[in-house]
C-alpha cells in the first residue's frame, strides 16, 4: 500500500500561511497527497520516507491554494446592459432602484427563468472560475425574493457544484431588496423571511449562511437584527452588505452578531473597523462594484490593514453593479484601486476568502491537514497574479488532489 496518492515534486510554492513573511513561500518544494489531504509539504530535502502511487514533476512551476470567490451572485436570469447604459448619462444606481429597475429587475427575469435555465446560463460562469484556478466558489441567492424562487435559485447553486465538483457555499440573501408584493413595507417582508423563506432554506438544508443588504435602498440595521437573531438560533452564520452606498452602521451590526465577513465597507468610520477588529469578522472587498458604480470613497483599507482585519477580495459577479466574471481582474483592481499589496490581493481570495465562508480550517493556505486544493501557475512570481489584468495564465487545478469533475 502506498502511503500516497500523488507526490507532486519539483514545485515552488506559496502556501500563504498565516503570519509567513514572502508569500510563506517554500524553494524546490514537496507536496504529498492523501485521501484528499495535504499530508505533508516541505523542502524536497527534508521530505520522510514514502512511497507514492504516481509521482509528478511540477517542473519548477509556482503552486499556490486554489482560489476562492468568497461573494458572488451567479445565478441571475437576463442583464442589464441597458441599465449600465443609463447610469453612464448620468442616472444613479439608486434613483434606478427607485423607479422599480436595478435588483427588481433582475428578479423579474430570474423568476420568469425555469431551474433548468438558469443552471445553463450560470454554469459557464463557474467554468470561467474554474479556469483561473478557482475551486470554491460562494453563490448567494437574492433575484427570487419569494419562497419558491429563493429556494430555486438555492437549489441551482447547489446543482453547480454538484455537477462541477467544486465547492459551491450557498448564502441565503432574501434580504436584499423588498419584492413588489411587499412594496412600502419592508417589516412585513422581514417577517416573511424570518417565518417562511429562511426556516425552508435551512431545512432543507439549502443554506450555509445568511446575508442582508443593509442600506437606506434596502433594510435597516433593526429590521436586519431580526433576521440575524432568527438566523442564529438556527444555527446559521450571518453576513453583510455593509456601508457600500452610506454609513449605515453595517460594519458594526455585522460585528455585533459575529459575521463571519461584512462586505463592500465603503463608508465605514473607524469605529466600524474596530468593531470588526474586535469580533474576527474578515472584510471582502469588491472593487468590481466601486469601479462600476464609478464610487470614489475607498474602503478604509489602511485602518482595517493597521486593526488586523482580515482582508478578502472577491469579484461580486452581478449583473447590476459588477458584471465580473474574473477573480484575476477582481485581484488587479483591489491592487489598483485600493492599493492592495499583490499578496495582499492573493491573500485575499485565499487565506482571507475561506476565513470569510468559515472554512479557514481546511482550505486557503497549503498546510499539512488541509485539503490539497490547488492551482498551478505558469509564472515567474506570484506577485505577477495581481499584476497581469485579463490574464490567468493557469496551468492545472487540483480539488482535494485530483482534476476538478463531478
Ligand atoms: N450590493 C451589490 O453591489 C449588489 N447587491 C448588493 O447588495 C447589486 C445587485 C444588483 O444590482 O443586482
Ligand atoms: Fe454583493
Amino acid at each position: 500500500m502506498a502511503d500516497w496518492d500523488l507526490l507532486l515534486t519539483d514545485a515552488r510554492i506559496a502556501t500563504m500561511r498565516r503570519g509567513a513573511a514572502d508569500y510563506g513561500a517554500i524553494e524546490a518544494g514537496t507536496i504529498a497527497i492523501a485521501g484528499g489531504l495535504i499530508d505533508w509539504i516541505g523542502a524536497a530535502a527534508e521530505r520522510p520516507e514514502g512511497r507514492a502511487a504516481q509521482t509528478r514533476s511540477l517542473g519548477g512551476r509556482w503552486v499556490t491554494p486554489a482560489l476562492i470567490d468568497c461573494h458572488t451572485h451567479l445565478v441571475f436570469g437576463g442583464q442589464r446592459a441597458g441599465e449600465f447604459e443609463r447610469r453612464l448619462q448620468g442616472v444613479s444606481y439608486e434613483a434606478i432602484a427607485a423607479e422599480g429597475g436595478g435588483i427588481l429587475s433582475t428578479v423579474q427575469a430570474t423568476r420568469a427563468a425555469s431551474e433548468e435555465q438558469l443552471y445553463r446560463e450560470a454554469l459557464p460562469r463557474l467554468q470561467a472560475l474554474a479556469r483561473e484556478g478557482v475551486a470554491t466558489v460562494e453563490i448567494k441567492s437574492g433575484y427570487g425574493l419569494d419562497l419558491d424562487n429563493e429556494l430555486k435559485m438555492l437549489r441551482t447553486a447547489r446543482r453547480l457544484g454538484e455537477s462541477s465538483g467544486l465547492t459551491v457555499r450557498t448564502t441565503l440573501l432574501a434580504a436584499h431588496a423588498v419584492p413588489p408584493e411587499f412594496a412600502g413595507d419592508a417589516d412585513a417582508y422581514m417577517d416573511f423571511i424570518i417565518e417562511e423563506i429562511l426556516p425552508a432554506a435551512e431545512s432543507q438544508g439549502l443554506a450555509d449562511a445568511v446575508d442582508a443588504y443593509c442600506e437606506s435602498i434596502a433594510f435597516d440595521a433593526a429590521q436586519i437584527e431580526r433576521l440575524f437573531a432568527r438566523a442564529q438560533d438556527l444555527g446559521l452564520r450571518v453576513k453583510l452588505h455593509a456601508d457600500q452606498l452610506s454609513d449605515g452602521g453595517g460594519a458594526k451590526l455585522a460585528a455585533r452578531f459575529g459575521a463571519l465577513s461584512a462586505d463592500h465597507l465603503e463608508f465605514t468610520s473607524q469605529d466600524g473597523v474596530r468593531a470588526l477588529a474586535e469580533s474576527g469578522t474578515a472584510a471582502v472587498l469588491l472593487p468590481g462594484a466601486y469601479l462600476t458604480l464609478g464610487e470614489t470613497q475607498q474602503p478604509p483599507v489602511g485602518a482595517l490593514r493597521d486593526s488586523g482585519v482580515p482582508i478578502a477580495l472577491a469579484s461580486d459577479c452581478n449583473p447590476g453593479t459588477s458584471p465580473l466574471g474574473s477573480i484575476h481582474l477582481a485581484m488587479g483592481l483591489g491592487a489598483r484601486l485600493f492599493g492592495m499589496t499583490p499578496e495582499e490581493c492573493l491573500a485575499g481570495v485565499t487565506r482571507e476568502a475561506a476565513r470569510a465562508l468559515g472554512l479557514g480550517h481546511d482550505r486557503g493556505t497549503l498546510e499539512a491537514g488541509k485539503r490539497a486544493d490547488l492551482a498551478v501557475w505558469d509564472l515567474d512570481h506570484p506577485r505577477e497574479l495581481a499584476y497581469w489584468l485579463g490574464e490567468h495564465p493557469l496551468s492545472e487545478l487540483l480539488v482535494a488532489g485530483r482534476a476538478p469533475g463531478p
